[in-house]
């Protein structure tokens, strides 16, 4: 059986814009095609179509690929992804082969495309072939039937601390701010990275003396919810948690503890969430946080429980990550909203309400250096947030598309008006907008501008890859990413 450039291996099934084939690994010709899908394996992780004649890169150094894309595949030769993969020829046909099952790994060249669940695990794949929407589409819908979806309704319009104060934060600032965006319609007011006491000790610091419950009501009270950023599957060696419990840490076949990542001065560390005194412990922290007030939370560095370990249960990675998941959301409970983020993609789907989908975003349009000379796509950068959101709008069926803030500021900003208004579209397209800018920074026009975007709901017709009609309004990203 035939299906454009590939004959498709026996047991395929049709499904609907398909056919679904039950197999450990797969292999299908391509011959011809030039370009390739990758799709990265968490949030920050690049998802882009790249030319099969590109070099393939390991990112430099060593230290930083736990948290640029899945570490167990750094140093393989060849172009790849997770979870899903595609390849593209010169009429615009694709042929896409994606998972319905975790742990799955995609490699292409200009021959063909494989796939491979990891650990010899068997699995479901879908494999479409025809025009990329249509493909993307299809394998959309099957996910969606396979996982299913939390929440679904409007996303709400958060503000986030992170990019306008970073971790210089304090009850105070943020207070400050609460009044200053009175009258912008904002659903959340979001509190990131640096309230608490440590990575892995989420309980106020010092900036915060009146406690987290004062500070949720304030924000209560204007009618905002209250959000707030934690990163519960990682610890810093600075923190309590790491003090009292290094056997909750992931460790590797040595038994030192796993790399996740390097922030926030130094090394920071897995939790095993197969430990058995896991379950009790994050529930505990996510019901405090709930019972503060806060009903919009921003999980973050959530990579971390599938990093490659021997786990106290022999779990595969991925499966260990989903089961820690699902515990977080059922103790989170329905009521409130759940933001992933560096989050891997496949896995967290039907669990949260809404998922990253790129890099951080910044004030400021590239980061060069890193990106050529340390080959690492994944440095914050306004291009980096655009291109690789972009390459997952599929998934705006199955998950809020959570595409990073936008900017309107031009104080404390590089951006030029037009990258600006580049991340202001995106966030219209991908059907979520956040904002850090600080309103004392707002320039009346900006505010206008930040006011006027918050209060519409565009309707979105994609044309094209890169291409979108917001309104009646033609967008088109190609321009402002060329090259990329
Ligand atoms: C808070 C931030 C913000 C942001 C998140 C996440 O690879 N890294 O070193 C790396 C560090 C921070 C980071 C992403 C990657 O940002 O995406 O919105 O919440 O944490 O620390």
């Amino acid at each position: 059986m035939r299906l454009g450039p590939t004959e498709l291996p026996a047991g395929a099934r049709a499904v609907a814009g398909g056919y679904e084939v039950r197999a450990t690994r797969i292999a299908l010709a391509g011959g011809g095609a030039t370009r390739f899908y990758r799709h990265g394996w968490q949030s920050w992780s690049e998802a882009r179509w790249l030319d099969l004649s590109e070099p393939v890169v390991s990112i430099e150094p060593p230290e930083r690929r736990p948290q640029a894309d899945d570490p167990a595949y750094a140093e393989v030769g060849r172009h790849g992804g997770s979870g899903v993969g595609a390849l593209g020829w010169q009429d615009g046909s694709v042929l896409l082969l994606g998972a319905l099952e975790l742990g799955a790994r995609v490699e292409a060249d200009d021959r063909g495309i494989e796939g491979c669940f990891e650990d010899e695990g068997v699995g479901v794949w879908f494999v479409a072939y025809g025009p990329e929407e249509e493909t993307f589409g299809a394998y959309a819908r099957r996910l969606g039937e396979r996982f299913g979806r939390r929440g679904g309704a409007q996303a709400p319009r958060a503000w986030s601390s992170w990019y306008g104060l970073y971790r210089s934060i304090s009850e105070h600032t943020l207070l400050e701010v609460l009044t200053g965006l009175h009258g912008l319609p904002f659903d959340v007011f979001q509190t990131d990275d640096g309230w608490q006491q440590a990575i892995g000790d989420w309980q106020a610091g010092d900036a915060f003396p009146s406690g987290m419950a004062a500070l949720a009501q304030r924000i209560a009270e204007t009618g905002m919810t209250p959000g707030l950023w934690l990163a519960p599957f990682i610890m810093r060696p600075d923190s309590r948690l790491y003090r009292d419990h290094p056997d909750w840490l992931l460790r590797d076949s040595v038994g030192e503890p796993v790399l996740a990542g390097v922030n926030w001065g130094g090394p920071f560390h897995a939790l095993d969430t197969t430990h058995p005194e896991m379950e009790a412990w994050l529930t505990e922290t996510l019901q405090r946080v709930r019972d503060w007030g806060f009903s919009f939370l921003k999980l973050d560095f959530l990579y971390a429980a599938a990093l490659p370990g021997v786990r106290h249960l022999p779990v595969p990675r991925e499966r260990a990550y989903r089961e820690a998941l699902a515990l977080a959301a059922e103790a989170i409970g329905e009521g409130a909203y759940l933001l992933a983020c560096g989050a891997p993609i496949l896995a967290s789907l039907g669990l949260v309400d809404g998922l990253r989908i790129g890099p951080d975003t910044a004030p400021y349009w590239d980061d060069e250096g890193r990106r050529r000379w340390l080959h690492d796509p994944t440095g914050p950068s306004a291009r980096g947030a655009i291109l690789t959101s972009l390459a997952r709008l599929w998934l705006r069926p199955l998950v809020d598309t959570d595409p990073d803030v936008a900017f309107f500021r031009s104080r404390y900003d590089l951006l030029t008006p037009d990258q600006r208004l580049a991340g202001q579209d995106l966030a219209l397209a991908a059907g979520v907008k956040g904002c850090s800018d600080l309103p004392s920074w707002l320039l009346p026009e900006e505010r206008e501008a930040l006011a006027g975007w918050l209060g519409q709901m565009p309707n979105v017709t994609r044309l094209g890859r890169r291409g979108f009609r917001l309104n009646g309004r033609r967008v088109d990203f190609s321009a402002i990413l060329d090259g990329a």
